[in-house]
Parts: C-alpha cells; structure tokens; sequence
C-alpha cells in the first residue's frame, strides 16, 4: 500500500497564525481569522485529499494561561484531546516573540515528543524585512531550541505561503501509511450551519471592540436553498441587554453593517446568492453555563 494519511494537530499560542496556516494548506477558508486573540474557539477538521495521501488538519484555540470561564476550560480541553490523536503536531510561533508554553501543555508537549513529531514553525517572517530578519530568527530560533531540543523549526508566513512546500513535504514523510480516514469528498467535520456561525462571528470581531466579539455566540436557525437562492436565518447570542444595544446600534446602523458583510462572506463562501437575516437575544451568562454551552455545540 503506498497511501499516506494521518492527523497533523495544528497549536499554539492566540493569534499566531494557526487558522490563517490551516486554510493555506487546504486552499480554502474553512476556519475564521481576525487580528484578535481567541478568535478560534473550536477544535476544527479539514480535510486535504490528493491523490494516494489524506491530510486531516485540526485547528484549535489559542493557549491561554489563565481560564476566566467555563468557555475557556472547554476550548483549553480541545487542544488536550488534540494531542490524543496527533501523528504530527505543528507547533505555531510567532518571529520575535518568546513566550513561555503553559505548564499543563509544556507537560504534555514533553510526554507526547518521544512519541510523536513535533515542528516547530516560526510565523509571519514577512513582518519583518529582510536585512533584520535573520538576527530576530536566529533568536527565535534559540528560544525555542533550548525548550524543544531537536525539533525540526521551520520558519514560514503562513499569510503569504512562504516555505509551505517545505513544510508539506516534511508532513508528507512523517505521515504514517494508511487508508483515508474521511470520503475523499469531505472538506471539513462542520456543516453549512456552523461555517456560518463562523463567518457572521469573524464580522463581529471585525467590527465590535471590547468585550463584544467574546461575548457573543451565533447559531444558525434556518438554511434552505430556494431558486437558486440560500435562504439564511441566523441569532446573534449576547451575554447582557447593553451588549444586545451596542449590537444593533443607533437607527440599527451596526448590525445592518454587520448583515451586509456577513452575507458578503457567505456568500463568497458558498458561492451561491444568499439572503441573510440576523437576529440578536440576550442569553444570559452563557459562557458560564454548561448546558448552554452544549446548546452552542461546545
Ligand atoms: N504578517 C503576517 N500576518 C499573519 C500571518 N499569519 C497570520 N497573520 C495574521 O495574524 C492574525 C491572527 O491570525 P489567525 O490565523 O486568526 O491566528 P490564530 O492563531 O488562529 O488565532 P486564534 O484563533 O485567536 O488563536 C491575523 O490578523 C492574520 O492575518 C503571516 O504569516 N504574516
Ligand atoms: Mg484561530
């Protein structure tokens, strides 16, 4: 048999680039990306199928430090059961920065690495030009070798696809050989309704400040194609009744902002027309409940 197929579990610390990468290997945007932290809240599959080799992809949340509630355990328990069936972990850095690994997943990371492979990539070089580039990256370089002694470092910008055929031929030889896991046909473990969840959540990050974008969960009530048209309803969860305000805004000038664009991105996302209404309900306290949590698919 010369098929190849396995998981490559794709962590790091909040805003390094772990979404950004997981969509430039696939070649498609099946995981949200905004400048904020904490924008990945799900562990997600995707799914690159070429021919006699499956790559399974899986997105996670951030590292956090500190949880400040039961949303934040959840997401940190996703990138725990991420190291579970890892075949290859792809550690995602970020040039010039040095941060320390949280103890509970340096613990682990240290366990798992007699076992399992893990590249360290080191992201976003193109921040930084050229003629300083390689005195930040030989630190970077240092930092992450004292802490994972002979891990392959990678260096790469997942935005602009630098090293990336690099990078796939390492995940090509560390790949186990094996059948596919998932139909050839499968792009992610997500249906249309989460993907939407997802796009009108990224909106929301791009245009909210503050504790809005955290505060609030979506979840999709209605999908329907009729004539050609995708029919969409969708509510926007808020935590308090002044954040449903600031929401909807003054003559409801925000969240009609906030349609146009979502339904823009569903749209290109789908590459169907859609039609898209949003509505907005407070739901209290909901990342501190876990039956609502569930309810939220976490
Ligand atoms: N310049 C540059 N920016 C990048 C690169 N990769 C990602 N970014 C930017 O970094 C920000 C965070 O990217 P994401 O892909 O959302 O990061 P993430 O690690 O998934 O973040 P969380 O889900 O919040 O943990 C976005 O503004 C990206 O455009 C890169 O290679 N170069
Ligand atoms: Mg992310």
């Amino acid at each position: 048999m010369n098929y190849k197929s396995g998981f490559v579990n794709i962590i790091g610390f909040p805003n390094t680039g772990k979404s950004t990468l997981v969509n430039s290997i696939l070649d498609k945007k099946i995981s949200i990306i905004t400048n904020k932290p904490q924008t990945t809240r799900h562990r997600i599959l995707g799914i690159l199928n070429k021919k006699k080799l499956q790559i399974i992809l899986s997105d996670t949340p951030g590292f956090l430090e500190k949880t400040k509630n039961i949303l934040h355990k959840i997401m940190m328990q996703y990138i725990k059961k991420s190291f579970e069936d890892a075949d290859i972990i792809l550690l995602v850095t970020e040039l010039g920065k040095f941060p320390k690994i949280p103890i509970i997943f340096y613990k682990n990371l240290k366990k798992i690495k007699l076992k399992i492979p893990i590249i360290i990539l080191i992201n976003k070089i193109d921040k930084i030009g050229l003629e300083f580039r390689e005195n930040i990256l030989y630190k970077t370089i240092n930092h992450w070798n004292k802490i994972f002694p002979k891990s392959e470092i990678l260096p790469i910008s997942a935005l602009k696809n630098l090293n990336k055929d690099l990078l796939m031929d390492k995940i090509y030889k560390l790949l186990p050989k094996h059948l596919p896991f998932y139909p050839k046909k499968l792009l992610s473990d997500r249906n249309n309704y989460f993907f939407v969840n997802e796009i009108i959540r990224q909106e929301i990050f791009n245009y909210y400040k503050q504790e809005i974008p955290y505060s609030v969960e979506i979840k999709t009530e209605f999908f329907e194609k009729k004539k050609n048209i995708i029919y969409i309803s969708s509510i926007i969860y808020v935590e308090r009744r002044s954040q449903k305000i600031i929401l909807i805004g003054k003559e409801q000038k925000s969240i009609k902002r906030l349609r146009y664009f979502s339904e823009k991105n569903i749209t290109s996302f789908f590459d169907k027309k859609i039609k898209l209404y949003l509505f907005v309900k407070v739901y209290k306290n909901w990342r501190n409940n876990y039956k609502k949590l569930k309810n939220f698919g976490y």
